[in-house]
């Protein structure tokens, strides 16, 4: 029993250095696919709107690897978003902060997606996004837009962005490694429990 626990265990340590698979998500033109791209080229790319979904590994600092699903999110094509959530282990919300007209549907979309079942406890990081604007609203501003305060059972963060000069987007990649690393502990020890209690059974 004691061999097979530290086996498992072991096996678990391991899967703690592979890539974390990352969700990105967020209301149409927010500014997703561009900052899907500075952070794997730091440069800007010409988007044009997202059909289907991008796929990229992007390493945004050493030894910190993520699997990135950037998927499109048009309103006729958001009932899709669903058959991504299986196994994500962090997700990335893009806020447009220029666009105040949006914020309810952005709250709105958030609360769909953390409601289901495969997104429980899986950390999120908001990116308010476009800063460089003028009259963008603040981090408190769509804090409370969002209703962030009332996030439970998950770890959480919002931060200020400019996907086009790249500005707040590593900060938050670090902050997000940390998020999804103590996740993976904790998703890993809650099935070493399992195993505990159905071979003792
Ligand atoms: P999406 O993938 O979320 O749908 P995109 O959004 O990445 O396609 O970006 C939509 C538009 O917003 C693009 O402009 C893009 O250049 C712009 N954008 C993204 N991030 C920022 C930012 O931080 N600041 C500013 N000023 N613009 C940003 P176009 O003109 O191509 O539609
Ligand atoms: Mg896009």
């Amino acid at each position: 029993m004691g061999v097979l626990m530290s086996k498992l265990s072991t096996l678990f340590d391991g899967f703690r250095s592979d890539p974390v698979r990352i969700l990105m998500l967020g209301l149409d033109a927010a500014g997703k696919t561009t900052i899907m791209y500075r952070l794997k080229l730091n440069e800007t790319v010409t988007t044009i709107p997202t059909i289907g979904f991008n796929v990229e590994t992007i390493t945004p600092k050493k030894g910190l690897t993520f699997v990135v699903w950037d998927v499109c999110s048009q309103v006729r094509m958001r009932a899709l978003w669903k058959h991504y959530f299986q196994n994500t282990q962090g997700l990335i919300y893009v806020v447009d902060s220029c666009d105040r007209s949006r914020f309810e549907e952005a709250h709105y979309e958030l609360t769909k997606i953390l409601e289901a079942e495969e997104m429980a406890g899986v950390p999120v990081i908001i990116l308010a996004n476009k800063q460089d604007l003028p009259n963008a609203a603040s981090c408190s501003e769509i804090a409370e837009a969002l209703k962030l305060s009332k996030l439970t059972f998950r770890e959480w963060h919002i931060q200020a962005t400019c996907a086009t000069n790249g500005e707040g987007l590593y900060e938050s990649m670090d902050i997000l490694g940390t998020y999804t690393e103590e996740f993976k502990k904790r998703q890993s020890s809650y099935f070493l429990k399992r195993v505990k209690t159905t071979t003792s059974n």
